[in-house]
């Protein structure tokens, strides 16, 4: 359903929100709503950068002339200065949970792309959800989602054309039901098949996703306390993952260790080191938590 819905926001764009950036020119053809409020104008919703761990308030968090937006796609570090991989198609998706004082508990599905070349470069694409309890069925991706999507497109120059679309998803407390699970989405792009996918997990009772950092994993909580939990600012809780065992259902995780290291403008939650001896079911393992298909 995705899949169809994606294609005809490519071709229907009257029946979205539609965005268009130029380059050196920003038009705005209608407003963001509020949860997609891009505070720095990199191209990435500030609840994104939040959810990628990047800075919502400077396009190139690591200054290292290499764009946030970039360096998400390309799952390489945004928070440590690194070469710019070749130029290339990308696709990541991203879940966020709802904006903190919003009054809303809905989350979104982010899908974020690269495409070198036309629009048409995008020639297949399809999204799905897998559980553990129902190994190898894929469930409709739009069992959770809301609509309508919000399509935004900018033309960076020599980065490539840049879009996301963002979809609105059911409450944090429904995903939270179906927890563990994973949001999977392909396409190919250019030749290319990508193939990109997140994991909600419920941990202790909050629904939560783990983001690759430095090799290791950064639990991020999609439903964050508002002015903070008695955590610390500007760090954030990383995870050592030991893996206990797998299955058709997924990968078993133990959580090793976990601990509050440097990480400007994200706060390091206060119950970061109970998380050690968590178990942690993963349905696609540690090849869905790094993208590394
Ligand atoms: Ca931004
Ligand atoms: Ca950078």
């Amino acid at each position: 359903m995705f899949g169809k819905l994606i294609l005809s926001l490519l071709i229907l764009t009257t029946t979205i929100v539609w965005v268009w950036e130029p380059t050196s020119q920003r038009i705005d053809a209608v407003d963001p709503p509020s949860p997609l409020v891009d505070s720095d104008g990199d191209f990435l919703p500030d609840c994104v950068e939040y959810a990628a761990l990047t800075s919502a308030a400077r396009p190139d968090s690591d200054e290292d002339s290499v764009p946030d937006f970039v360096e998400v796609v390309q799952r390489v570090g945004p928070r440590r200065e690194g070469v710019e991989l070749p130029l290339d198609q990308e696709m990541r998706i991203i879940v966020t949970g709802p904006r903190t004082g919003s009054g809303s508990d809905t989350a979104w599905m982010h899908l974020l792309v690269r495409i070198v070349g036309s629009m048409q470069s995008m020639s297949t694409f399809e999204s799905w959800l897998d559980l553990p309890w129902s190994p190898g069925v894929q469930f409709p991706f739009d069992m959770l989602s809301l609509g309508p999507a919000v399509f935004r497109e900018r033309d960076a120059g020599d980065e490539g054309r840049w879009l996301t679309v963002s979809v609105p998803l059911a409450s944090t407390e429904v995903l939270r039901a179906f927890a563990p699970l994973n949001i999977h989405v392909r396409s190919t792009i250019g030749g290319r098949t990508l193939h990109s996918l997140v994991p909600l997990i419920d941990a202790a009772g909050e629904l939560a996703t783990l983001v690759p950092f430095d090799q290791r994993f950064a639990f991020h909580s999609l439903e964050p306390q508002p002015g903070g939990d008695g955590g610390q600012p500007n760090r954030v809780c990383l995870f050592d993952l030991s893996e206990v065992s797998s299955g058709a259902g997924g990968t078993v995780f133990e959580v090793v260790h976990a601990g509050c290291e440097d990480c400007n403008e994200v706060e390091c939650v206060s119950t970061c080191a109970n998380s050690v001896g968590w178990i942690i079911t993963v349905p696609d393992g540690f090849d869905g938590l790094t993208g590394s298909y």
